[in-house]
């Protein structure tokens, strides 16, 4: 029977287990990334593994996130990041450099790697044919002190692509569609490759696109063959000599199948607030906008910002539509300066702002009230621009360009208006952003801790008896950002969960912070897909801060529910879902013989001493996790081992 290209890349790779889907394997790891609003947690809790040496073929810490320097605290988590790269022979990429998966896709990806980020979108690396895997911060600093990293085998959708894009339809129309079919949550516990005719038309960063936005599916990942476009993408980038030939067996057979004819494909926008919420352009209207923001890990290549200038160019912003770029690198934006293409779209009406995540997290550029947002990023969570009744919808650089200019959200394949061949374009190495390690020893170089990084939070073994209150009820596809907000006011406090743990659950119910400070011990319930989203562990830490003890849900997001285990705190899953509907807030509930049920593998009981009721919950602990468990997390685990 024929592999998959995944299982090929994840076999070479594997240290122990079998390629069973549903068991856990352990593969070794050749590359790490973090960024920085995940990466101060990593670095401090590779400090408190105190390791000598990293195990990695390449580590890079980016700063790409938290660049609004409103403060000391962002600058000296900078300085933290920097000098724990230094100690432990990791690349630092300094801020203005760009976003970390793009630069990760020009200048270190090579087909066939794996690769471990610490941010949701670290998948992007799918589309030069690596395993690239998101997970909490403390997965990858394991990966980078031991070199390997466990997971579940997971199945393989398979997206049979045919045909070519018309002009208007670009990449992000083809996640779009998936998004529209398989939804926010059909991609959990699978990996999505893609293969067939059409992947040769679709360029590395069109593939890129995809492969990122698939972290919206809930995928462990997305990977794309390697193949001539692949070489000429690694051409343009000096790096020819990383290209290997890569693709799945003629017979490789895949769980399930998903034809997408690319010649079928219109432009598509999802509305407000999910991913998965998408409509054709033509069917949403001609909506009036008020902002548009280009870029993000999703949509800030060369070739995207090319076709944006190339809209621009000759046009105007419309007076009632603030336009924002950021582009994804300097090495692209130094490509807009020299060509020409950065002036079209300052003679437009662009703002231009910093090579960086930006807007997409909320560091700034929040709409007006109410505001119309169109952006051709990844999430539209409601809250997530900074603005919370702001209405943003998920488009393509092609469609955001063109509704910049009309001042209302246009279908560009109905204008009538040509599109020019963007000719691809050879890169110069740009080292200037870059801190390659010294060669110093560990011991020669201190750690620069700043005054507001706190030490992060470490449960206790698992008692006996397990008693608490649900402290919050929540519904179906409760977000990280739901959980821990992310705007330009608490991205600063990444180092401080003391800090952060008042704002947590902020959007959804003010009340919730306090009272699990008077409950004490604490129990949150929570619908399907709970978890979606990024993969910081400050989701998980600093409901840990406030005494959470175990959450029980209809089903997990894969690296919410790794980031919870990781805490030690449980995530439990209704056998019998009806049961969701029986708990109440304030139920005082009961674990009892946790260790032996834990140990037991089977069900776990909880009792509602409130109504008198038991519910079964499925835990599906895997052997590692079950002794996390009981450790009371994963670096009590690693210390105690
Ligand atoms: C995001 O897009 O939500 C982030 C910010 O990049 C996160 C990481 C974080 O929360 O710091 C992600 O996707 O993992
Ligand atoms: Fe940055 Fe946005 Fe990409 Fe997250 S999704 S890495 S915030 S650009």
């Amino acid at each position: 029977m024929g592999k998959t290209l995944a299982y090929k890349i994840l076999d070479a790779h594997r240290l122990a287990g079998d390629m069973v889907p549903g068991t856990e394997i352990t593969i070794k790891i050749d590359q790490t990334l973090t960024q920085d609003s995940t990466g101060t947690m990593v670095y401090l809790q590779l400090e408190a593994m105190n390791v000598d040496t990293i195990k990695t073929e390449l580590s890079v810490a980016y700063i790409d996130h938290n660049m609004l320097q409103t403060g000391f605290e962002n600058a000296d988590d900078h300085a933290f990041i920097k000098s724990v790269a230094q100690r432990h022979g990791v690349l630092f990429s300094k801020p203005g450099n760009g976003i970390c998966h793009q630069l990760q896709l020009e200048s270190f990806g090579i087909p066939g790697k794996t690769l471990l980020g610490s941010d949701s979108h670290t998948p992007t690396g799918g589309g030069l044919g690596m395993i690239a895997i998101g997970a909490g911060g403390l997965d990858v600093a394991v990966a980078m002190a031991k070199g390997t990293y466990s997971l579940t085998v997971p199945k393989i959708i398979g997206v049979h692509l045919t045909g070519k894009l018309r002009p208007w339809v670009s990449a992000k129309d083809v996640i779009l569609y998936v998004l529209q079919k398989l939804t926010v949550k059909g991609g959990v516990g699978k990996i999505v490759e893609y293969f067939g005719d059409g992947v040769k038309e679709l360029s590395v960063t069109d593939r890129a696109t995809i492969t990122n936005m698939g972290a919206e599916l809930g995928a462990t990942t997305s990977v794309f063959p390697s193949d001539e476009n692949t070489r000429l993408y690694l051409a343009s980038q000096g790096r020819e000599q990383d290209y290997v030939p890569l693709c799945a067996d003629n017979d490789a057979v895949y769980d399930e199948i998903l034809e997408v004819d690319l010649s079928t494909l219109v432009p598509l926008a999802a509305k407000p607030h999910s991913p998965d919420n998408v409509d054709s352009v033509a069917n949403i209207g001609e909506i009036k906008i008020d902002q548009v923001a280009i870029g993000s890990c999703t949509n800030s290549s060369y070739t995207d910002l090319m076709k944006v200038a190339a809209i621009l160019k000759g046009n105007r912003v419309h007076e009632n539509v603030s336009l924002v770029i950021s582009p994804g690198s300097s090495r692209i934006l130094k490509k807009l300066a020299e060509n020409g293409a950065l002036a079209d779209m300052i003679a437009a009406g662009a703002r231009i702002i910093e090579n960086g995540c930006g807007p997409c997290i909320g560091m700034g550029q929040s709409p007006r009230s109410a505001g119309v947002s169109l952006r051709t990023f990844n999430r539209n969570f409601k809250g997530r621009s900074g603005t919370k009744d702001a209405q943003v919808y998920l488009v393509s650089p092609e469609t955001a360009a063109i509704s910049a200019i009309t001042g209302v959200l246009t279908n560009g394949m109905a204008s009538g208006k040509t599109l020019p061949d963007i000719e691809p374009e050879t890169f110069d190495l740009n080292e200037s952003f870059l801190v390659r390690p010294s060669g110093c020893t560990k011991a020669e170089v201190p750690v620069d801790m700043g005054p507001n990084i706190k030490p992060f939070p470490l449960n206790t073994a698992l008692p006996d008896t397990l008693k608490t209150t649900v402290t919050l009820k929540a519904g179906n596809n409760i977000t990280t950002d739901d959980i821990m907000p992310s705007d330009s006011r608490l991205l600063p406090f990444r180092s401080n969960i003391p800090h952060l743990s008042n704002y947590c659950f902020e959007l959804i119910d003010g009340q919730f912070p306090d009272r699990c400070r008077n409950a004490g011990s604490c129990t949150i319930i929570g619908g399907d897909n709970y978890g979606q989203g990024s993969s910081r562990e400050h989701a998980a830490l600093v409901p840990l801060h406030l005494g959470v003890r175990f959450v029980i849900a209809k089903s997990f997001a894969r690296i919410h529910r790794s980031n919870l285990i990781n805490s030690g705190i449980l995530p439990l899953v209704f056998r019998d879902p009806a049961d969701y509907d029986k708990l109440s807030l304030n139920d005082e509930l009961v674990i009892e013989q946790a260790t032996a049920q834990v140990l037991g593998g089977g069900p776990i009981v909880v009792k509602n001493l409130t109504s008198g009721e038991e519910y079964e919950t499925e835990a599906n602990f895997s052997d590692l996790e079950t002794k996390m468990i009981l450790a009371g997390g994963k670096i009590n685990y690693l210390m105690q081992n």
